[in-house]
Order: C-alpha cells, then sequence, then structure tokens
C-alpha cells in the first residue's frame, strides 16, 4: 500500500521528506495542506498529528511527524530499496545525524533571519543594515557547510544530511523570484552553487519541486 505524505509546498521539513521517498523510490500520495487555508487546524489532520505541522506520513496503521524520525523511519523500514540515506558504519552515520542537526540549528536560523527581513519586512520598511546582517549570516553558514564537501555530497556519498539542507538552499531562488533584486547566486560558494546542482540533476528532483514555487 501507498505511503500518504502530508506536505505543505515549500515546507523545508516536507521537501526532505519527499526527496527521502523519491531516493528510495517508495510509492506515495501527496495530499497537500494549505497554510492559509488553516487546514493543519483541522480536526482530522489534528488527530494524525496533534502538533498541527507537515511533514506527518501514514504507512498502512503507523502515523509518524517530524520529518528527520520520518526519514530515519523511511531508510530503515525499507533498507534495501533505493539509496540508503544514513550509512551503515556507526561513524558516518554520526556524522549524517550531526549535519542534519547543524542544519536545523543553525542553519534554518540564518535564512528565517534572511526570510523574515526579504519577505515579510514591508519593502518600505526595510532595514539595509538589518537585511546586509542577515545576508552575511546566512553567507557565512553556507561557506561553513560548504567545507565539508569533500566529496560530492555533504558526507561523502548522498544521504539524508544532502535533503535536510538543500531546502534551505533553494529557498534563496524563491527569494530571488519574489524579489529580483535579490542576489541568491552570490551567496553561495562555488563548490556549494556545484552540490545544489548536482541535487537538482538527481532523476526524481523535478517530481520534489514545490508545486507554488512554479507557478509563480
Ligand atoms: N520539527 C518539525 C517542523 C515542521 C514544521 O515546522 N512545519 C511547518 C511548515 S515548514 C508547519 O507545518 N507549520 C504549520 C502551519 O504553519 O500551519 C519537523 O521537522 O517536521
Amino acid at each position: 500500500m501507498a505511503i500518504t505524505l502530508y506536505y505543505g509546498s515549500g515546507s523545508p521539513y516536507a521537501w526532505r521528506v519527499q526527496l527521502a521517498l523519491e531516493a528510495k523510490q517508495l510509492p506515495y500520495e501527496r495530499r497537500v495542506l494549505s497554510f492559509s487555508a488553516g487546514d493543519t487546524r483541522k480536526p482530522e489532520f489534528a488527530k494524525l498529528n496533534p502538533r498541527h505541522r507537515v511533514p506527518t506520513i501514514v504507512d498502512g496503521d503507523f502515523v509518524l511527524y517530524e520529518s528527520n524520525a520520518i526519514v530515519e523511519y523511511l531508510d530503515e523500514a525499507y533498507a534495501s530499496q533505493g539509496t540508503r540515506l544514513y550509512p551503515g558504519d556507526a561513524r558516518r552515520r554520526a556524522t549524517v545525524r550531526r549535519i542534519v542537526s547543524e542544519v536545523d540549528g543553525y542553519t534554518s536560523e540564518a535564512t528565517d533571519a534572511l526570510i523574515e527581513e526579504l519577505l515579510y519586512v514591508k519593502p518600505e520598511a526595510r532595514d539595509a543594515a538589518r537585511l546586509e546582517k542577515a545576508r552575511a549570516g546566512v553567507a557565512d553558514e553556507f561557506a561553513f557547510l560548504a567545507r565539508y564537501l569533500e566529496a560530492d555530497f555533504l558526507a561523502g556519498p548522498l544521504s539524508a544530511a544532502d535533503f535536510a539542507l538543500y531546502p534551505y538552499v533553494a529557498f534563496l531562488d524563491r527569494c530571488h523570484q519574489r524579489v529580483p533584486t535579490f542576489d541568491a547566486e552570490r551567496l553561495l560558494t562555488p563548490a556549494l552553487a556545484a552540490w545544489k546542482r548536482r541535487i537538482e540533476a538527481l532523476p526524481y528532483f523535478g517530481e520534489t519541486y514545490p508545486p507554488h514555487w512554479r507557478a509563480a
């Protein structure tokens, strides 16, 4: 039976799960929820996820929320299928978990600050110094992570670490779409820009692209 994925278009947490479902070659049905319509607050969804968040999956009679728990579950429950997202070796697996944790702990904070300044502060109220500080925070964080790129992907072979980071890097394109004067490419080191292109060249990547970004 196909897994059901509840997601929100553009949610970085949901995007990493969708990339994982694709990499694991698992059949799944998508249910897109609208944040503005309050879908995550509706009683039928609250029964699945009392924290009212996406992603949430239903696999048979098993319901699971929290993106990292979902990616690890998919990788373990369907270990022999598709790409291994958490390597078997304890040290390599710990490295993947460490990078995922860094993305959630540090990268998301830096990108949230930039998104806030760029997309949520009205253009007339925008403060150049605050915006520059937020932009520098993202550039520093991305340069930090780029140091891990000794091979094609963050922890060597493609892993959950790449799927955790990718949506945050891609969000810069969305910022550029919404604010054309914002130069997203400039925030990426050449190594990180090449890594981004490698993710986007994955055969299933297009399946995961947020629908409402395309329409914009
Ligand atoms: N720690 C959670 C975070 C999930 C999360 O915050 N999702 C946001 C979307 S990015 C959400 O569902 N927000 C609900 C809403 O705004 O109604 C995870 O890793 O899955």
